[in-house]
C-alpha cells in the first residue's frame, strides 16, 4: 500500500504504523478490501429490495432529480409494484429492527444473569451497587422495605433483586400495555408518544411486528412503516438499552470518574496480552478478576512473561474501562491491527462488531481467537463457552489459553507507542453529582450554565468507525469544533474512544481546545469537555441526562426544547440507525455522516429530515463534512436558545469575556 495514502485511511499514527507493518508482511486488512470493493451504489441508498425471490428489484434514485417526470417516477417500482418509498422504508425499518434486537438480546442476557445473581447461583458476581438497586427497584414498583409504618425495615438486596429480576425479564415478552421506563421520560414526551401511538408494548413484540410488516406484501405505506420503526426504536432506547445499563450498573458498579489509557500502546511486549472485544461485559468482568489472581500471574511468569495485560476493544472495552480503568486497545477499526502487532496472545470475543477477517489475520500471527458466546461462533476460532454459573472458571481457562500461547510469539512484534491518558466514567448519576451538586440533586448547575450562556449547548457525539472514511477524523473535527464553540460533548462507543486517543478525555484539554465559557466550567468542576458516558447501550444514559435537564427547569418542558443535538459522523452498524431513530423520536436533531440509507427515496428522506419534526420535535440529517455538521448542530442549538429566550445571555457572556481579555491585555502591556 502506497505510503502516501496512510493518512487517508486513519488519522491515528498507531494505525498507520501497523498498516505499514501489515502491508510489509503481506497481511490484508479491511483497509485493503475497502479499496478493492466499492459499495453498491443502489444498496447504499436503500433502493434494492431483496425480500422476495422475484427480486432483487432495484429502484435507484435518478441521477438528475429535476429530470424525472411523473411517469418515470411512477415507473420506478419493484416487480410487485412496491414503490421506492416502500422499498427504502422497509430496508430502513429492518435496520432498526436488527439494531434493536442486538441491544435487547444483550439486555435479555444481562437480565437472566441478574436473576441468577439474585439467587446466589453464579460464580464471581455480586450485587455491587445496592443504592442503584434500590432506586431502580422503586422505578419497577418493587418494595425496598418490609413491614409497616415504624416497623418498616430495609429489604435485603437479594430479596429486592429476586423480585425485580423476573419483572424486568418479563418486559421482553410483554404483549400489551407500556414498557416501564416510558414513565422516566418528560411528561410532555410521554403524552406525545401516546398521541402518536408509538409507546412500545414490550421489546420483542415491536421487533417481530416490524419484521412482519416488512415482509413481502404487508405494510406498503412508508409513513406507517416509519411509525412502527419508531415504536421499535423506542423499545431499544427506553427499554432494552436502558435495562442493560441499569442492571449492569447494579451488578458491576455504577461508573464514577476513573483514569484510563487508550490506544494500542497499552499492550506490553513482555506481558501476556489478552484483548477483550465485543459488547457484553459479563465475561470481561470475570477476566478482570482472574487476571489479578496470583495463581495465574505465577503461571504467566512460569512461561517467561512479566505479567498479564488485559485490554479492551469496542464496547466491551468501554464497559470495563468505565468501571475498572482497564486500558483500551482501540475502537472498531483497530481490531485487525491489534493482531498485527504480533503481541496479542488471545483475542476474546463475545458478540457484535467482530470482523470475521480476524481469523485470517490471526493465521498470519500466533494470536488465538477465542469465541465465548454460543450465539456468535467463528469457524476457525477456539470456542470456550461462557456460563454464568462457572464464569470465573471460564475466565481462568481463557487466560490460561492466552498464557500457553505466549511462548508461540513470532518475530517481529511491534507495539506502537501511542496511548493517551483519559478520565472516564461519567454516568448520568456522576454528572448529576458533579454538576448538580448533592443538595439540589439535579442537573441545575448545568442548566444554569446553559441559561447563563457559558455553555452554549449540549451535543451527543456517538457511533462507530467506518472504513469508508478516515478513521477518527470526522469525530475529531466535529468534536473540536463543538467544544471550541462552548458546546459540551457527551460521548459513547467508538466515538468516545476516538476522543480519548487524541487527548480530549482529560480535564486539561479544556483550556487547550474549548471556548472560554466551556473552559471555565470544565476547570471549575474539574471535568473534561468530552464526557465519556460508556458503551453504545449507554446512550440510554444520554436520554436520562437530557430528561434530567428538562426536569431541572429553565430549559423548556421537553427534550425537544433543549439546546442540544446528536451526531454519528462515522456510523456503520444497524445499531446506530436504531439509536438515531430513538433519539429523533425523543426530540433530538440527529446528524449522520458517511452515507444515509434512505437517499433512494426523496419523499421518504424528506419526511425523515423535515416532516418527522412536526410530529416528534426531532429530525434526521445527513452531512458528510464534519465542519458543516458542527455548523448545523450549533445553528440548531442557537435556534433553541432563541426559542427559550436565552440567546441574549450568551451575548452578555461573550461581551464580558471580551472585556476581560482587553483588561488582561492592557494589564500585560503595563508590566
Ligand atoms: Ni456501537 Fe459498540 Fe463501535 Fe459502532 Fe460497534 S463497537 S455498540 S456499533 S463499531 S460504536
Ligand atoms: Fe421485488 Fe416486490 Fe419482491 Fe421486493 S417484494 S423483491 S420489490 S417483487
Amino acid at each position: 500500500m502506497a505510503e502516501l495514502e496512510l493518512d487517508k485511511l486513519s488519522m491515528d499514527p498507531a494505525a498507520q504504523a501497523l498498516l505499514k507493518k501489515a502491508s510489509a508482511e503481506g497481511v490484508e486488512t479491511i483497509f485493503d478490501r475497502a479499496k478493492a470493493m466499492k459499495p453498491c451504489p443502489i444498496g447504499v441508498e436503500g433502493a434494492c429490495c431483496r425480500i422476495c425471490a422475484q427480486g432483487p428489484c432495484r429502484v435507484p434514485a435518478p441521477k438528475k432529480k429535476e429530470g424525472e417526470t411523473a411517469a418515470e417516477k411512477k415507473a420506478r417500482m419493484g416487480l410487485c409494484g412496491a414503490t421506492a418509498e416502500t422499498i427504502v422504508a422497509r430496508n430502513f425499518a429492518r435496520m432498526v429492527a436488527a439494531g434493536t434486537a442486538s441491544h435487547s438480546d444483550h439486555a435479555r442476557g444481562v437480565a437472566k444473569l441478574f436473576i441468577e445473581v439474585a439467587h446466589g447461583r453464579t460464580q464471581g458476581y455480586q450485587l455491587k451497587d445496592v443504592t442503584k438497586l434500590r432506586r431502580v427497584a422503586k422505578d419497577w414498583d418493587v418494595p425496598v422495605t418490609e413491614g409497616e409504618g415504624e416497623d418498616a425495615k430495609p429489604r435485603s438486596p437479594e430479596a429486592i433483586a429476586q423480585e425485580l429480576g423476573p419483572k424486568v425479564l418479563a418486559e421482553f415478552g410483554q404483549q400489551q400495555g407500556e414498557i416501564n421506563y416510558v414513565r422516566r421520560a418528560p411528561k410532555k414526551r410521554q403524552e406525545l408518544w401516546r398521541k402518536h401511538g408509538v409507546v412500545p408494548r414490550g421489546v420483542d413484540i415491536e421487533v417481530v411486528e416490524l419484521m412482519h410488516r416488512t415482509h413481502m406484501g404487508v405494510d406498503q405505506d412508508y409513513h406507517n412503516l416509519i411509525k412502527q420503526s419508531t415504536r421499535c426504536a423506542l423499545a431499544d432506547g427506553w427499554s432494552g438499552s436502558m435495562i442493560s445499563t441499569d442492571l449492569q450498573d447494579i451488578m458491576f458498579g455504577c461508573p464514577v470518574p476513573v483514569a484510563g489509557e487508550i490506544n494500542l500502546g497499552v499492550l506490553k511486549e513482555d506481558h501476556v496480552n489478552v484483548v477483550m472485544h465485543g459488547h457484553e461485559p459479563l465475561l470481561p468482568e470475570m477476566l478482570y478478576v482472574a487476571s489479578q489472581e496470583k495463581e495465574l500471574l505465577d503461571y504467566a511468569k512460569s512461561k517467561g512473561a512479566k505479567g498479564i495485560q488485559l485490554a479492551g476493544m469496542c464496547c466491551s472495552a468501554n464497559e470495563v474501562l468505565m468501571r475498572h480503568g482497564v486500558p483500551v486497545a482501540g475502537n472498531y477499526l483497530h481490531q485487525e491491527l491489534a493482531v498485527v502487532t504480533g503481541a496479542v496472545d488471545a483475542l476474546v470475543v463475545d458478540v457484535q462488531c467482530e470482523m470475521q477477517a480476524l481469523e485470517n489475520v490471526a493465521k498470519c500471527y500466533h494470536t488465538k481467537i477465542i469465541t465465548t458466546d454460543d450465539r456468535a461462533k467463528m469457524p476457525l476460532a477456539e470456542h470456550i463457552a461462557f456460563d454464568e454459573h462457572h464464569a470465573l472458571d471460564v475466565a481462568r481457562q481463557v487466560i490460561r489459553v492466552a498464557i500457553d500461547n505466549y511462548p508461540n510469539r513470532r518475530a517481529p512484534v511491534m507495539i506502537p507507542q501511542e496511548s493517551s491518558p483519559t478520565v472516564v466514567g461519567f454516568s448520568y448519576e456522576t454528572i448529576q453529582y458533579l454538576l448538580g451538586g448533592s443538595i439540589r440533586g439535579s442537573y441545575y448547575t448545568l442548566n444554569d450554565n446553559v441559561i447563563g450562556g457559558r455553555v452554549r449547548g449540549v451535543a451527543g457525539v456517538v457511533g462507530c468507525n467506518n472504513c469508508r472514511t478516515t478513521q477518527d477524523s470526522s469525530h475529531m473535527t466535529l468534536i473540536k469544533e463543538l467544544i471550541k464553540n462552548d458546546v459540551i460533548v457527551l460521548s459513547t462507543g467508538c466515538a468516545a474512544m476516538a476522543a480519548g486517543k487524541y487527548g480530549l478525555l482529560t480535564p486539561e484539554s479544556a483550556s487547550k481546545y474549548c471556548g472560554e465559557g466551556l473552559a471555565e466550567v470544565c476547570e471549575t468542576v474539574g471535568i473534561p469537555p468530552v464526557l465519556h458516558m460508556g458503551a453504545c447501550v449507554d446512550n440510554s444514559r444520554i436520554l436520562m441526562a437530557a430528561t434530567a435537564c428538562v426536569k431541572a427547569g429553565g430549559l423548556g418542558t421537553d427534550i425537544s426544547d433543549l439546546p442540544a443535538a446528536g451526531a454519528a459522523p462515522e456510523w456503520m452498524s444497524e445499531k446506530a440507525i436504531a439509536i438515531g431513530q430513538y433519539f429523533v423520536a425523543s426530540g433530538v436533531y440527529t446528524l449522520f455522516g458517511v452515507t444515509f440509507p434512505s437517499t433512494g427515496s426523496e419523499i421518504l428522506t424528506d419526511y425523515l429530515f423535515k416532516g418527522i419534526e412536526e410530529e416528534y420535535g426531532g429530525k434526521w440529517d445527513f452531512v458528510m463534512d464534519p465542519m458543516e455538521m458542527a455548523k448545523r448542530m450549533i445553528a440548531h442549538i442557537d435556534l433553541k436558545r432563541k426559542a427559550l429566550g436565552i440567546d441574549k445571555a450568551r451575548e452578555r457572556v461573550l461581551m464580558d469575556m471580551e472585556m476581560r481579555r482587553q483588561l488582561e491585555a492592557a494589564a500585560g502591556e503595563e508590566h
